[in-house]
């Protein structure tokens, strides 16, 4: 029996990718300044020539996934961070561009069992995506929050969830996480 939750505090071995499409960089940019912001406050150094954190650049978010696999596949990282801003325009490109970016990360993410962050935004108008990136407030802290404890969260599973195998009772796998989520439900 077992209750798992990420923590917010033992993050100084966690390692993290931030893929970053160039395409809006008005906003991708303000993005990863609160993403950045919010890494550091939780202990994480966010230098590049440091040893938790790499920043690789992609042209667009349609290019995002392709990366963020890739990255995953390596399994050098806890967590990949995917920055992004996809507007909508006088076309359906961003109806394409949009659904695939989505699509993508998830299989990323799916695929490799690495969390991969959802941090694309995606608005009807330049002043929404500003709002969300932060003239309001700046989803970039909260995509940062959510790989910190999506990462500490995997680190602790993999050994336990190893461990409940090896312990030769086949229950042991659902009883752990039933019980790491039914205290969702109860707090
Ligand atoms: N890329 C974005 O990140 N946001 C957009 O709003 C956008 N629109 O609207 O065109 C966009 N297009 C570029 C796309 O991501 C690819 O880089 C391009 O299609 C080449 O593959």
């Amino acid at each position: 029996m077992a209750v798992f939750e990420g923590s917010f505090t033992q993050t100084e071995l966690l390692r993290f990718a931030l893929v970053i499409g160039r395409f809006n960089d008005l906003i991708t940019v303000k993005l990863l300044e609160g993403c950045q912001d919010c890494l550091k406050r939780h202990g994480i150094d966010p230098n590049p020539h440091g040893n938790q954190v790499d920043y690789i650049w992609v042209p667009g978010s349609f290019e995002i996934p392709t990366v963020a696999r890739q990255l995953a596949l390596s399994h050098r990282y806890d967590a990949i961070i995917c920055l992004g801003a996809v507007i909508k325009g006088q076309t359906p490109h961003f109806d394409y561009v949009s659904a695939e970016v989505a699509k993508g990360i998830a299989a990323a993410s799916f695929q490799t069992g690495v969390p991969v962050v959802f941090g694309v935004l995606t608005t009807d108008t330049m002043q929404q995506a500003l709002e969300r990136a932060g003239i309001k407030s700046n989803h970039g802290w909260d995509y940062a929050m959510n790989a910190i404890e999506m990462a500490s969260l995997m680190r602790q599973l993999r050994p336990n969830l190893a461990q409940s195998f090896a312990g030769n009772s086949p229950q042991a796998l659902p009883v752990a996480l039933d019980n790491s989520l039914a205290k969702d439900s109860v707090s």
